[in-house]
């Protein structure tokens, strides 16, 4: 790579991208009880501005029909802190739970056992093997979010080279798809060479860690694809440790505060921002619509934005998530 400064042509694309939600509600917006309806969410993690933008999209819906909602997530991405938080909800008998599972396999159990306690069940971002009791699953077009990563590094390096992936945990549904999308886009690709994935359990100082030992044995990477906020933040920071900020591309999924940082100081050249508020109104929706016994969508795709810094000031800005409501 020349040291030319590279730009980025995707910065105008935007696929599908939903409405954006301003308002947020307090903890204790509805009421809580007669004929109030209960809405639990469970998020996959506490804290990642992700899950906190759909909580806002969330309470903003909810409060048009009065409905209460509860927030919860564990303090990991991990099923075995996940479940005892699912089955205390359970217990509490909300009448519906949003939840976003933290594995494909761990999560169905405990989640079937809630659609049989009677509880309307809207998988939220991420989906289990058999997702047939749920009322809805609403998620990103994962595997396009892939395609898209690929397509922004290949604008940046026409000529190709390696190109590595920086992921979670296999198990989840929405960074596997992610995975998928962004290998096969490169192992079409014969100018590419991919070096395959390696998984830093949602720990950004494992990401970073990851990226200088692969840069060590490959100096010559060209770019490194990030699955998701936390392995973004730490692809960046490796990137830094390594003095390659600007020599070496990250396409990072999610779009919290940290990245834009990243995209402005150079070290990151693309974020594929999701649409979290978006997928928490429509969760509710669905949940209400199958709580009064009406058809509900069984399965809901919304888009995404590539945000650059070329379009941070416009439409790119719009999509950085929130860190409250
Ligand atoms: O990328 C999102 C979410 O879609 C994924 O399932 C898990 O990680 C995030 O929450 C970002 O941290």
């Amino acid at each position: 790579m020349s040291g030319m400064r590279k730009s980025l042509a995707v910065g105008a694309i935007t696929v599908l991208v939903g409405a954006t939600l301003a308002a947020c509600g307090s903890s204790d917006d509805g009421g809580s009880d007669g004929g109030t309806k209960k809405i639990a969410f469970v998020q996959g993690v506490a804290g990642d501005q992700f899950y906190i933008t759909m909580e806002c999209g969330i309470r903003e819906e909810a409060k048009k029909t009065g409905a209460k909602v509860e927030v919860q997530g564990p303090q990991k991405f991990d099923p075995s802190l996940q479940k005892p938080i699912v089955d205390s909800v359970v217990a509490s008998k909300p009448d519906a739970l949003l939840v976003a599972p933290t594995d494909v396999s761990a999560m169905e159990a405990p989640l079937k056992a809630a659609e049989r306690a009677g509880i309307k069940v809207v998988l939220v971002d991420t989906t289990v093997k058999d997702p047939s009791f749920a009322a809805s699953e609403i998620s990103s077009d994962n595997v396009g979010g892939g395609e898209a990563a690929f397509k922004a590094i290949k604008e940046l390096n026409p000529d190709g080279g390696k190109v590595l992936v920086v992921s979670t945990d296999p198990g989840v549904s929405t960074v596997d798809a992610r995975v998928d999308g962004f290998k096969k886009a490169t192992e079409a690709d014969s100018s590419f060479e991919y070096l395959g994935v390696q998984y830093s359990h949602n720990e950004p100082a494992q990401a970073a860690k990851i990226v200088t030992a692969a840069l060590q044995k490959d100096p010559d990477i060209v770019g490194v694809f990030a699955t998701n906020l936390f392995a973004a933040e730490g692809t960046a920071t490796g990137i830094r440790q390594a003095g390659k900020n600007g020599k070496v591309d990250i396409v990072g999924f999610d779009a919290g505060p940290d990245q834009v940082k990243a995209l402005e100081d150079g070290t990151v050249q693309a974020l594929v921002a999701q649409s979290p508020g978006e997928i928490g109104t429509k969760g509710v929706q669905q949940a209400l619509a199958a709580l009064d016994g009406k058809s509900t969508e069984k399965k809901i795709q919304t888009g995404f934005t590539i945000i650059t810094k070329e379009n941070l000031d416009g439409e790119g800005g719009d999509a950085v998530y929130k860190d409250k409501c």
